[in-house]
């Protein structure tokens, strides 16, 4: 659901400045701030103003300022916390514990030790297995894709 200021919303809380937040970049569309139990120092979180629960609702035209956002947050990683690299991601209703959009930029350091940070890892049963669940995505993102179109 996209649309403005949800009450309830601790995010929409922090942007509308009724919650304390270290926050480290705002424009129009979007704020960014610290974490407040970040995976690393620095461990940012960016949010559109507007509230929307998932990527999934996020209108169109706010997804390029949106990341062009994260683009700069991830630079910053390097620049101003001399990071190697960041992770840049999001949870979509699984583990996301604040249903109001969020990418998470967080500042990567080699031998950080969170080699397993991605979760355990597992093969493909068989190929006819990954060619299962590449033809059911294929076939999914068509028609996402002609929706869109019309
Ligand atoms: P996720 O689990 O992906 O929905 O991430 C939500 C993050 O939000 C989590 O890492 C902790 C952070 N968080 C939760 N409440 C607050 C808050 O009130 N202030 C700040 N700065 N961060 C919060």
């Amino acid at each position: 659901m996209a649309g403005a200021a949800n009450p309830t919303c601790i995010f929409c809380r922090i942007i509308n400045g009724e919650m304390p937040g270290h926050i480290v970049f705002e424009d129009e569309v979007s704020l960014a701030f610290l974490d407040q139990r970040p995976v690393f120092p620095g461990h940012c979180l960016l949010a559109p103003k507007d509230h929307c629960e998932t990527l999934m609702d996020v209108p169109a035209d706010l997804l390029g300022p949106l990341f062009a956002n994260a683009q700069v947050l991830a630079r910053a990683m390097e620049m101003g916390l001399q990071a190697d690299g960041s992770f840049v991601g999001m949870n979509n209703r699984v583990s996301q514990s604040v249903p109001h959009v969020h990418i998470h930029i967080v500042p990567r350091r080699r031998g950080d030790g969170l080699k397993g940070f991605f979760w355990p890892r597992q093969h493909y049963e068989n190929e006819e297995a990954a060619v299962r669940v590449r033809d059911a995505l294929r076939f999914v993102i068509a028609r996402l894709q002609s929706e869109r179109r019309a």
